[in-house]
């Protein structure tokens, strides 16, 4: 059957932000919205010969959200009218992000399209999202990007086949139209990987009690909250099955269409299950959640949060000890608004330390040139050089391999390192769903005011430098402009503020504020205590209070 060429026309929000095009269902659910930005990306990315999309093998999979099914039958019907030659699909449609990033890697494809909006809330009335990843299994970077939100303002028609939908619960190989479909096992692939990485012993140790892992005298005890999203079964096969964690150890773990009404954002507001779990009586040991997407993560021991900035300078301090990192990093990468204690860890080990920009899409370059082997970011997201993306996952075997290795509780863990580098208080204050028009006056004045600012004093902090974040990327030169307001004082502290860039309704003001302190005596602060006096003195460099009228954040993380 020839493929049907079907008249459109463009639609002007098509433009993909910090992690792929993310819209509410109903933008998404329009008649040719998918179709649009999927013949966008096919454009974009078709080529003569082998450097196009056409003739190759093509990732598809997503976090199994509301509207996943739909749209990955659309996206069947176009691949097979594009050219494509072979698609690679998870069962029911299911591939986490750092599964699919992992499943690109080895079976080559030249890329992948990945259905989420991550942590974004689900169902007919939340999030969807599309986004796509290049052939080195990240996301597609900038130029590729821009390419794309080009392209969906010239459209004028795209190509599909008029086929019925395909069976996207049984797993094996079909022909549609000349392009062969495969449907995988999404969790077979990333499993074996993990187990490449950690001593899988080891740990099946620590859960049998034969390692005590820092347990209050029992058996070593852990939670992971998967919040109703993509990681269930990919906890529950490796953590319960491979690894011998009691049955029950993964709550909420079968993905739901619209995350069983959870927000599937792992920090502490929303994660409600592990922090009741992790500061109840008698709490496990080990606690942790994922997101929609499974690629980011959030750790607790016993009543302690860990921050996702201390989390990825601990891994990276200790990560020698999983066979995987034996020999060693490379260089440690963090995102800007990241707190600067994975810097230390990078000085004492005597490798580089990177700063990126929000966007897991900056360290791809790094780590396909082998600069970087541990990445991470303040939103709960850290990885490795074993894919592309961030893995929530992971994160939480690397830590169980941590905690198996020095048989050690993890807040012994975390005190000990504090004490050795310092601990870098740290806090981000979330402002949601403020107006647009309010949010870009406050950034435009602020970045006015820059040149001004340093040498002057606001309460008891002087600042010291002002600038907005630009990057270089040290591999191809590419310049990345504004990517964060940053002030610094004289003491050290730091506060920046950016907008997000992965919100879908108003705008949402991320301030970041970090404060070191070296002294292990006073290391033991709640960390908005510790940082009260700088929150004030954020709230008065921007006039946050004054201009949105609220007088407390949305979210503290
Ligand atoms: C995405 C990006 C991350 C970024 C995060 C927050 O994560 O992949 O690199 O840090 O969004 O971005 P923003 O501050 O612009 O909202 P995810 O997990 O949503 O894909």
């Amino acid at each position: 059957m020839a493929p049907v060429i079907v008249p459109t026309t463009p639609f002007n929000d098509q433009k993909p932000g910090t992690s792929g095009l993310r819209k509410k269902v109903t933008v998404y659910s329009q008649p040719h919205y998918v179709a649009n930005f999927i013949q966008s990306i096919f454009d974009v990315m078709s080529g003569s010969g082998d450097d196009g999309i056409q003739g190759q093998t093509v990732v598809v999979g997503g976090d199994g959200r509301f509207y996943n099914p739909e749209a990955i039958q659309i996206i069947v019907r176009m691949a097979a009218a594009n050219g494509i030659r072979r698609l690679l699909i998870g069962r029911g449609g299911i591939l986490s992000t750092p599964a699919a990033s992992h499943v690109i890697r080895k079976y080559k494809a030249f890329g992948g399209i990945i259905l989420s909006a991550s942590h974004n809330q689900g169902g007919p009335d939340g999030d969807f999202g599309i986004k796509y990843n290049t052939g080195n299994g990240g996301p597609a970077p900038e130029k590729i990007t821009d390419a794309i939100f080009k392209r969906t303002g010239e459209i004028t028609e795209y190509r599909t086949v008029e086929t019925p939908d395909i069976d996207l619960d049984r797993l094996g190989t079909s022909q549609l139209e000349g392009m062969t479909v495969e449907i995988i096992d999404p969790v077979a692939d990333y499993a074996e990987l993990m187990e490449s990485l950690f001593d899988f012993d080891q740990i099946r140790s620590l859960f049998r009690g034969g390692s005590q892992g820092g347990t209050q005298g029992g058996k070593f005890r852990m939670v992971f909250d998967a919040l109703s999203a993509v990681t269930g079964p990919y906890a529950t096969e490796i953590l319960e099955k491979r690894l011998g964690a009691p049955a029950g150890t993964v709550l909420n773990g079968t993905p739901l269409p619209d995350f069983g009404g959870h927000h599937p954002d792992p920090n502490p507001v929303h994660a409600h299950d592990l922090v009741a779990a992790m500061t109840g009586p008698n709490p496990p040991d080990f606690g942790a959640a994922s997101d929609g997407d499974g690629d980011r993560n959030m750790i607790m021991g016993p009543s302690l949060f860990i921050t996702p900035s201390d989390s990825l300078a601990l891994l990276a301090a200790n990560a020698h000890l999983a066979p995987g990192y034996a020999g060693g990093l490379r260089g440690i990468a963090r995102s800007m608004p990241t707190s600067r204690a994975a810097d230390r860890v990078a000085a004492k080990l005597g490798i580089p330390g990177f700063e990126t920009p929000t966007g897991w899409k900056f360290f791809g370059n790094l780590l396909d040139a082998g600069q970087a082997t541990l990445c991470g970011e303040e939103s709960a997201g850290t990885g490795s050089d074993h894919v592309r993306e961030k893995d929530g996952l992971w994160a939480v075997l690397l830590w169980l391999n941590i905690l198996a290795a020095r048989n050690q509780p993890i807040g012994e863990i975390v005190r000990q390192h504090w004490r050795e580098l310092g601990r870098d208080y740290y806090t981000r204050h979330d402002y949601e769903d403020i107006d647009n028009a309010t949010a870009d006056a406050m950034m435009a004045d602020l970045r006015a005011s820059l040149p001004t600012l340093p040498g002057t004093r606001i309460g008891d902090a002087e600042v010291k430098t002002a600038d907005d974040f630009e990057y270089r990327d040290p591999i191809d030169g590419s310049i990345s402009k504004r990517q964060g307001i940053r002030i610094s004082f004289a003491d050290g502290s730091r506060v920046v503020y950016r907008l997000s860039g992965t919100g879908t309704g108003g705008a949402t003001l991320r301030v970041y504020m970090e404060r070191y302190e070296p002294d292990p005596a006073k290391q033991e602060l709640d960390s908005q205590e510790a940082l009260a006096g700088l929150i004030a003195t954020a709230d008065a460099v921007a006039g946050i209070s004054k201009r949105t009228g609220r007088d407390k954040p949305s979210v503290i993380t």
